[in-house]
């Protein structure tokens, strides 16, 4: 049988409550996310990892504001609040996620002039992170996600690994959204036409 990995996208300090983008009640899933990650095969955690300056913060493009849209070479861009900057203490793990198990972090946004929402490929859809190779080159065929933002990061990444034909479950209970204009429930749809197994353990 070909193995799972489970997938812990983005849970670090700025998006959680107190942090610079904070998603509502991000810090609420990690004893959830914990208790997976001892249960999970094998453990992958994403990390957004921008550069001060980076092409995705309100703060580069002047008179510009905050979760507002701009145009870039790749395609529609929300702006977003400084967040995740490499080695801010915004950037590190929630304190008490159980990272220790982890084999690979994948770090993404890096790149200055592109920002990087899934975990298989930069905002322009093209640009490979990696993932996808490692994950099949180990023979692991299968992935859960859990994590934030669950209409950006996690959304992303879901409807990627799909297109690269892994089995795909985003655990919905483990996960927390940040829903601008509607966005929660666009992904959402999104996902499950993907064909993304979506479940939540707490109504299910
Ligand atoms: C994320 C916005 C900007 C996320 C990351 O983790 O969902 N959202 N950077
Ligand atoms: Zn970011």
């Amino acid at each position: 049988m070909a193995d799972q990995a489970l997938v812990v996208i983005d849970l670090q300090n700025d998006f959680c409550p107190g942090g610079a983008l904070a998603v509502t009640g991000g810090d609420e899933i990690v004893p959830l996310v914990n208790d997976m990650i001892r249960h999970a095969d094998h453990v992958v955690l994403t990390q957004d990892w921008h550069p001060a300056g980076h092409s995705s913060f309100a703060s580069s493009h002047p008179g510009a504001q905050p979760f507002t849209m701009i145009e870039m070479p790749y395609g529609q861009q929300t702006l977003w609040p400084d967040h995740c900057i490499q080695g801010s203490l915004g950037s590190d793990f929630h304190s008490g996620l159980a990272w220790t198990k982890a084999e690979l972090v994948i770090r993404k946004g890096f790149r200055p002039a592109i920002d990087s929402y899934s975990a298989f490929f930069e905002n322009d859809h093209t640009t490979p992170t990696g993932l996808a190779g490692y994950l099949r080159e180990r023979g692991i065929d299968t992935v859960t996600l859990v994590g934030l933002a669950t209409d950006f990061c996690v959304g992303f990444s879901a409807l990627d690994a799909v297109s690269q034909g892994f089995k795909t479950t985003v655990r919905l209970d483990a996960c927390r959204g940040i829903d601008l204009n509607g966005s929660l429930d666009a992904m959402l749809r999104r996902m499950r036409d993907a064909g993304v197994t979506l479940e939540d353990q707490l109504s299910d």
